[in-house]
């Protein structure tokens, strides 16, 4: 057995929804209510694999522009990173590429771009999100923080992305152990 212990990053704009999506995957209820984050939160949930425990730190950090010279620092050393943009929020959408440019330097990280509140009144399509992150060479998906099935989905890869890191950092360990 294995253990990591793992930072995944969720950053974005303000208002985008970091901090519901975290909250509805590890309380099952959506808070309607905006309640900021002040500089940066973190959450801890663990997840199995076979010969694997994968112990994960969630950093949700504000989009707010006031903290950005803190936020920033938090992205070193972590292995996926969520940038999340608002669906019915065109502006959230145009600030991906400051995030992407914000965490260009993470070369190791695995970046998942996230498009949330797919069940409002669109502003970005689906397909305008996925160019942007097949232009960055990083994963794709949309989601809801108002629907506990597809946030469950919204974690779900990105748990996978990282435990399949995890799994190539065993078998790098394991030939480095027997060479
Ligand atoms: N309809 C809808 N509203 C959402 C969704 N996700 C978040 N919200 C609402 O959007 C507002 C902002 O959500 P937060 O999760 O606090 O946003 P955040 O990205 O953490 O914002 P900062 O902490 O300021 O960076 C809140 O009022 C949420 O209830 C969603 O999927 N659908
Ligand atoms: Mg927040």
């Amino acid at each position: 057995m294995t253990d990591y212990l793992v930072k995944i990053v969720l950053c974005g704009d303000s208002q985008v929804g970091k901090t519901s999506l975290l909250h509805q995957f590890l309380h099952h209820s959506f808070l309607p209510t905006y309640q900021r984050t002040i500089g940066v939160d973190f959450e801890v949930r663990t997840a199995q694999r076979p010969g694997l425990v994968l112990k994960q730190q969630i950093w949700d950090l504000s989009g707010d522009m006031r903290f950005r010279a803190i936020v920033i620092s938090y992205f070193p050393n972590a292995w996926t990173i969520v940038v999340v943009y608002d669906v019915t929020a065109r502006a959230s959408f145009e600030s991906v590429g400051n995030w992407l440019a914000a965490i260009v330097d993470q070369r190791e990280a695995t970046v998942v771009v996230v498009g949330n509140k797919v069940e409002g009144h669109r502003e970005v399509q689906y397909e305008e999100g996925a160019q942007v992150a097949r232009e960055a060479g990083a994963l794709f998906m949309e989601t809801s923080a108002a629907s506990a099935e597809l946030t469950m989905a919204w974690f779900n890869v990105v748990e996978e992305v990282t435990a399949a890191r995890a799994k190539r950092e065993q078998l790098k360990s394991g030939f480095s152990m027997r060479s």
